[in-house]
């Protein structure tokens, strides 16, 4: 596969060479250096917004209606349908591509769903890549990232996103949820979807009293605004993209934005060296050099921290040369 070739198609707005640049880097194909490389002075551009909630309150629909917003502003859009759940792309996200099909026909909206469970890294490894490639390759201006949010995925996500939405629903118990699953800590912003429905005032109150109780802010600190939607009808959703366009300024005014950037990217540069040390170590079983060590420790000549120093020094020093 010729890399190069792919991304000047992508860029050119092929819709499969960005789909399968994407199934590159899912795959962890042996490629993947090569289109990461060929991707990193063309990314940076895209706005990332995360989303997450509970199964059903409304993300996909939401995401939907959002599209249809940036499309009115000549945005290109990228939709990337992150479920950690299932190590199979496509299956619960079924309803996500009938969602998503009025978007179908139009070259400017690229959607993409992506399993994470199985992925070494989860996650974390999958979903940074493929943002690259809609940032990088296919030219997004802004990128939604999906999540359902279950455990610890929607702090992954939040840690993926430039700015991060967290919806809620009226009658789900979210409220209280939320402040057990740790949401109130993530939000930049917050939407109470399905404002159609009865209790979707007493939700927004309840949140509203709830983000006021954590620590105290600073005047010009970011206090995250509550935007009430019914996504299936389109209602609200300019103030929410007028919400997310407030905190995309705020974050730039205050040089937040490089700042979450430059940290995510040291934590991507952390998993890809953690992995890749993990696998060398992994290659050490039955290694004399991992038993050397190990009957240093029994004979009680060596302790098992300085034999760790000694293992990841010379893994580190020693032995890249034969396996780059
Ligand atoms: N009444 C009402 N229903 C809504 C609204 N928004 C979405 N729905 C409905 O809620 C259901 C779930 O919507 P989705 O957009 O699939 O929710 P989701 O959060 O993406 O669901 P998962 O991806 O399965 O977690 C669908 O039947 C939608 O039509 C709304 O504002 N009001
Ligand atoms: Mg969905």
């Amino acid at each position: 596969m010729d890399v190069p070739a792919l991304v000047e198609q992508a860029r050119a707005g092929r819709p499969r060479a960005v789909a399968r640049l994407i199934s590159l880097v899912e795959g962890a194909s042996p490629q993947l250096r090569e289109v990461m490389a060929a991707l990193a002075p063309l990314s940076g551009n895209a706005y990332v917004v995360g989303l997450t909630g509970s199964p059903g309150v409304g993300k996909s629909t939401t995401t939907s209606a959002l599209v249809t917003a940036y499309r009115k502003l000549g945005k290109r859009v990228g939709v990337l349908a992150v479920d950690p759940s299932s190590p199979f792309s496509g299956g619960a996200l079924l309803g996500d591509r009938v969602r998503m099909q009025e978007h179908s026909g139009d070259s400017g909206v690229y959607i993409r769903s992506m399993a994470t469970r199985g992925h070494l890294g989860g996650l974390a490894w999958a979903a940074p890549q493929a943002i690259r490639v809609l940032d990088g390759a296919a030219g997004c201006d802004v990128i939604l990232v999906e999540t359902v949010g279950v455990g610890q995925s929607e702090v992954e996500i939040a840690a993926q996103a430039d700015t991060s939405v967290v919806l809620l629903a009226p009658g789900m118990g979210d409220g209280i949820q939320a402040a057990k699953a740790g949401i109130l800590e993530i939000g930049d912003v917050y939407v109470v979807n399905k404002a159609d429905r009865d209790g979707a005032e007493s939700t927004a109150r309840e949140l509203n009293h709830m983000l006021g109780l954590g620590e105290s802010r600073e005047p010009g600190d970011w206090r995250p605004p509550i935007v009430k939607t019914v996504a299936s009808k389109g209602e609200g959703i300019d103030e929410m993209a007028e919400a997310l366009e407030k905190h995309r300024a705020w974050m730039e005014e205050r040089g937040v934005l490089s700042a979450r950037r430059r940290k995510r990217a040291a934590g991507e540069v952390e998993s890809i060296a953690l992995t890749a040390l993990r696998e060398r170590i992994g290659d050490l079983h039955g290694d004399q050099r991992l038993d050397a060590l190990a009957g240093r420790i029994v004979a009680g000549e060596l302790d098992p921290y300085a034999a760790a120093d000694e293992l990841v020094e010379g893994l580190t020093n020693g032995g890249t040369a034969d396996r780059a």
